[in-house]
């Protein structure tokens, strides 16, 4: 690979600290024997807020290569913002990456643009890789205009950040219409947004950048159709939602095959 794939597991709000363990616990299990998975591929999880020590302890104690993110975090670094996570509390745990702009934070929450941009930002000021979510509604896509539609929202989110902070990001093409609904973009459709994606930052970087950009592909996925999708040439990973909460579907599609 010229990149190295990630298998991103998003728990969504789902499984308590309790829960959480044990499903990284039974995750662990089932990679273990198989060693060589994480060196294929790049495992991670975002779990809710409330998880996170708990899995930073599992992980460290137990030495486990899965590394881990949150599913937002705050524009703001720290003072009177109530219910609102800063990015220097999540790189305190441990956490990796964080998820900007998914699209339950787009629609349930009114994020815009805007803010994406500055949480993009905050992202980088604390070490943390932003795994950005973009990706189109159903009208959208019915109107055809589904790719300028994504591809506004990714100019909208990076713009003027600089090219070596670009290179580490990831980018989750997620189609609305098939979250979490048991609507599959094809394999086909996933490859035509991530093309169209690395074009894009290409254009607006440099093809050096756009050939380190991880570009993941996100709507029900489950071990049964990761392969396919995996094995397009512009998508470099999956963001799990549904089927993550689920140690052996999950396990088996960090060993999808080509
Ligand atoms: C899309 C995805 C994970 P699901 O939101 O982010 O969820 O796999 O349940 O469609």
């Amino acid at each position: 690979y010229v990149r190295r794939p990630l298998i991103a597991g998003n728990w969504k709000m789902n499984m308590d600290h309790v829960q959480g363990i044990t499903l990284l616990q039974k995750l662990a299990w089932t990679l273990d024997d198989n060693k060589h998975d994480y060196e294929r591929v790049e495992v991670a999880v975002f779990p809710p807020f409330t998880d996170i020590r708990g899995v930073q302890t599992l992980i460290a104690g137990d030495d486990l290569e899965i590394v881990y993110g949150g599913q937002d975090l705050s524009p703001n670094d720290s003072g009177a913002y109530t219910g609102d996570i800063s990015g220097q509390f999540l790189d305190r745990l441990g956490c990796t990456y964080v998820l900007v702009g998914h699209s339950e934070r787009r629609t349930v929450h009114q994020e815009s643009d805007e803010l994406l941009r500055s949480k993009v930002d905050a992202a980088y000021r604390h070490g943390l890789v932003p795994v950005l979510c973009v990706g189109e509604g159903l009208e959208v896509r019915q109107a055809g205009t589904h790719v300028e539609h994504t591809l506004e929202q990714l100019r909208a989110d990076l713009d003027g950040l600089d090219a070596e902070k670009a290179a580490e990001l990831v980018v989750a093409y997620e189609p609305v219409w098939a979250i979490g609904t048991g609507e599959v973009a094809g394999p086909e459709d996933a490859q035509e947004m991530c093309a169209a994606l690395r074009a894009e930052i290409e254009k607006l970087y440099d093809a050096d950048t756009a050939s380190k950009v991880r570009l993941l592909y996100g709507g029900s996925v489950k071990a049964a159709n990761a392969a396919s999708i995996l094995r397009e040439r512009d998508v470099d990973g999956v963001l799990v939602g549904g089927a993550s909460l689920d140690a052996g579907e999950f396990a088996n599609i960090v060993r999808f095959e080509h």
